[in-house]
């Protein structure tokens, strides 16, 4: 069967209003872009004539400005799962004008096949080439694009040139039956290959291919500079330490690592210090100093699920993809962040908390307790199954007016439970084996920024001191209410709280 060359304007107008639609990608890398990008003209069109134009987007995790940014800017987003990082979808999430659901992103691609969220009319796939016979080829990311593609009444494929076909047997492709058929996800080493390296759907379900040239919409990343470097070179020096220890293994263990600048140190750190053997990686996105230590020999192999990389790095990466290929594997998100297979190989997780409390537990995704920052992603998938998890944080924020460490968290997404390490620019707080009162400790003694320690160990005279879990209920978002009254922690007065 022939394929049908359509325009992006054309494939857009085939979106109705009301329609939810499955998108390739994760993370701005391997999203479909055009097309969203024309129907973001047609919403403004049918806005100003006074009609409703509204759509629910499924997806992998964040996608760019194409997506998400000039979507959420002509009112055009109804509904949206799972994680993203626009911030004029942020400005709308915030405004009440969008339904966000915020789900661990293994979870998106089982929740859309369990029928959670509804059904998917049309997926939108960036491929970087597809055949007459149903045959996908992913470019930078897997994403949910597996599910999508089977569950969706037609399907349109953005052709995208700027990814080279070389990319072609980077994926691989596989996903599971659903309960009560479910077997288990045969992985026992990250680099093991499951399934096929392409999509596979039926042709008739194409109803048009979008050629482009559009770049991934990667973000640049920050030069690294002190304060991410000491963050980094603390985790590095924990990983070493209970390596000698004997805790890690000598040969060590899998890693999983976040997005974001301090992520990238922490990768860059960990490279560094020769004292680790060589590693591999079993995580959801590759970012840039990844592919630096692929090249010097320090990162062995790498799974993930997008590469998550600037277009220079992507570039460099599709050139060299003879080294590459049997050093790299991307997989769908449920795959790549699968529980089960996180249990299995004992990953070591590395992610960012914007704020944790003096017991251990972690808020990575609100601010304030209402405003939603960016969403959970994969932290909960890799968190509560990890070998080892490790949250990572400044201190402070907001040039001191904010301590990361609080009593308590002003929303809760990783729990006292889930939580092992905490580490900070000024030290690592080891929450393993102890009771809450023995992890306050080692939080405000190792973590806290030295502006805050007082007024921390006063936040624990207020309480009774023996409870299982010491709390003075009263005061316990007090640093937050002094934040939003005064605009800095450091006012907080316990006094009133006697
Ligand atoms: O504000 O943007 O105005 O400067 O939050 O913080 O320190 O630049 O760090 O970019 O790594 O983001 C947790 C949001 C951290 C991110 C989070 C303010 C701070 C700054 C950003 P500005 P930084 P990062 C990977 C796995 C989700 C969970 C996860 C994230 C801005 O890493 O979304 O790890 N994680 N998922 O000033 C008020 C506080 C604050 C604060 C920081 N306590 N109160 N503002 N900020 N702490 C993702 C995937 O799965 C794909």
């Amino acid at each position: 069967m022939a394929l049908n060359y359509i325009s992006a304007a054309e494939a857009a107008s085939l979106i109705k209003h009301g329609y939810n639609i499955g998108l390739s990608g994760f993370t701005p890398a391997g999203t479909a872009k055009a097309v969203t990008a024309e129907l973001a003209k047609i919403a403004e069109a049918e806005h100003a004539k006074g009609n409703p134009f509204q759509i629910g987007i499924f997806t992998g995790a964040s996608t760019g400005d194409s997506c998400d940014g000039v979507l959420s800017r002509v009112k055009a987003i109804r509904y949206r799962a799972p994680y993203t990082t626009n911030s004029d979808f942020r400005k709308a999430v915030n405004n009440g004008e969008i339904a966000y659901n915020d789900i661990h992103l293994s979870q998106m691609a089982q929740e859309v096949r369990y029928g959670f969220m509804g059904k998917v009319n049309v997926a939108i796939i960036e491929a970087c080439e597809v055949t007459p016979d149903g045959k996908i080829y992913l470019t930078a990311a897997g994403g949910i694009a597996p599910t999508v593609c089977r569950l969706a009444d037609q399907i349109i494929v953005e052709l995208n040139a700027a990814h080279s076909k070389n990319a072609m047997g980077l994926h691989d492709v596989y996903e599971p039956l659903d309960p009560p058929y479910r077997r288990e996800i045969p992985i026992y080493k990250p680099s093991d290959r499951i399934g096929l390296p392409y999509i596979q759907v039926d042709p008739k379900k194409i109803i048009g291919v979008v050629e482009t040239n559009w770049p991934d919409e990667a973000r640049s990343f920050a030069a690294a500079d002190p304060l991410t470097d000491k963050i980094g070179q603390n985790v590095a020096d924990f990983l070493a330490a209970d390596m000698k220890r004997g805790i890690i293994p000598p040969t060590f263990l899998p890693l999983q690592s976040g997005v974001g600048n301090i992520a990238n140190a922490v990768l860059g750190a960990l490279g560094r210090d020769k004292t680790i053997p060589p590693f591999e990686m079993y995580t959801e996105v590759i970012q840039n100093s990844v592919i630096g230590l692929i090249r010097e020999g320090r990162v062995k192999f790498g799974s993930a699920c997008s590469l998550t990389v600037t277009n220079d790095c992507l570039e460099g990466i599709y050139q060299d993809m003879d080294f590459f290929r049997d050093k790299l594997v991307l997989r769908p998100s449920e795959i790549s962040n699968s529980p089960e297979v996180v249990r299995r190989l004992g990953i070591i997780s590395i992610n960012t908390a914007i704020e944790a409390d003096i017991y251990g537990n972690v808020n990575s995704t609100h601010i304030g307790g209402t405003k939603m920052m960016n969403g959970i992603g994969g932290s909960g998938d890799f968190t509560r199954n990890a070998y080892i998890s490790i949250f990572t944080c400044p201190s402070v924020a907001k040039e001191g007016k904010i301590s990361a460490i609080v009593p308590m968290v002003s929303h809760m997404d990783h729990t006292e439970h889930d939580v092992n390490i905490i580490i900070t620019e000024q030290g690592v707080a080891d929450l393993r084996g102890k009771s809450p009162k023995e992890r306050a400790q080692a939080i405000i003694e190792n973590c806290v920024h030295p502006d805050y320690k007082n007024i921390l160990w006063d936040y624990l005279k207020l309480t009774d001191g023996k409870s299982q879990t010491p709390h003075a209920l009263r005061a316990a978002l007090a640093m937050h209410a002094e934040l939003a009254q005064s605009g800095d922690m450091k006012n907080v007065d316990w006094a009133q709280y006697k």
